[in-house]
């Protein structure tokens, strides 16, 4: 095993993985750590060469060989890892989840996340900002007049069947709000004025804690909510009991 693989594995453990992508971030991260680690015990023996022989026993190194190659070398391995670490990524921004992935948009404000289930007709409800009203029970200012509103499901806590694909959509009522969740590797911004997706399969039951990572305010250490991810029929009790609510 790799010395940051082991450090990682036997001492500083990361979180539970959950997720279906989670190993191949975990993966590519150590690869990064191993790298890092080997590139500081090459520079440390290099400089050690370099104190402990003088010029008269050391031959003269052309400075192609001293300086270009190795600077070649390391810009093709920076850009090799920063390639991998982008199409990681983008495997769960820009490609696109299936047509049958769940539906769930969540929405970040000043301090508190909401989520929003589209109901029996798979159509989220058109929002109106001048809607937005928390004290009375609209949160997320959904319209009313839009009958795709009326079965909409808003909740507090994200509850999600487990092995099966979910397009998050992301949004935010104010400032910059940043939704993760460690032990699924996910960690995207919401934007306000911008609709943002990231598409995921949760792969281990379980509750998780949701984060926000964005400095967001002076209430920004008490935003969190809950991720309970269960299976199939579990979910679908708890959708149809809060399908059944006026
Ligand atoms: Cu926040």
């Amino acid at each position: 095993m790799l010395p940051a693989t082991a450090i990682f594995t036997y001492r500083w453990s990361l979180p539970t993985q959950a997720s279906l992508h989670g190993r191949a971030l975990d993966t590519h991260l150590l690869l990064n750590l191993n790298i890092a680690l080997a590139l500081i015990v090459l520079a440390h023996i290099l400089l050690l060469a370099g104190l402990l022989f003088t010029k008269r026993t050391l031959r003269p190194i052309h400075q192609l060989t001293l300086e270009y190659l190795p600077l070649a070398a390391l810009t093709a391995l920076f850009l090799f890892l920063a390639a991998q670490a982008q199409r990681l990524w983008a495997n769960q921004r820009y490609t696109g989840a299936s047509p049958t992935a769940l539906q769930v948009e969540v929405t970040g404000m000043q301090f508190a996340w909401y989520f929003r289930y589209p109901g029996p007709d798979g159509t989220f409800g058109r929002t109106r900002v001048q809607l937005v009203a928390p004290g009375e029970g609209n949160p997320l200012g959904i319209d009313p007049s839009d009958p795709h509103s009326t079965d909409d499901i808003t909740s507090s806590q994200l509850v999600l069947p487990v092995n099966r694909e979910v397009d998050l959509t992301l949004r935010a009522l104010d400032v910059i709000h940043g939704f993760s969740v460690p032990e699924l590797r996910l960690k995207q911004n919401a934007i306000p004025g911008q609709t943002g997706h990231i598409h995921f399969t949760a792969s281990m039951p379980g509750t998780y804690a949701i984060l926000c990572t964005q400095l967001c305010g002076l209430g920004h250490y008490r935003m969190q909510a809950t991720l309970r991810v269960v299976p199939e029929a579990e979910y679908e009790a708890w959708l149809a009991a809060h399908e059944a609510r006026p």
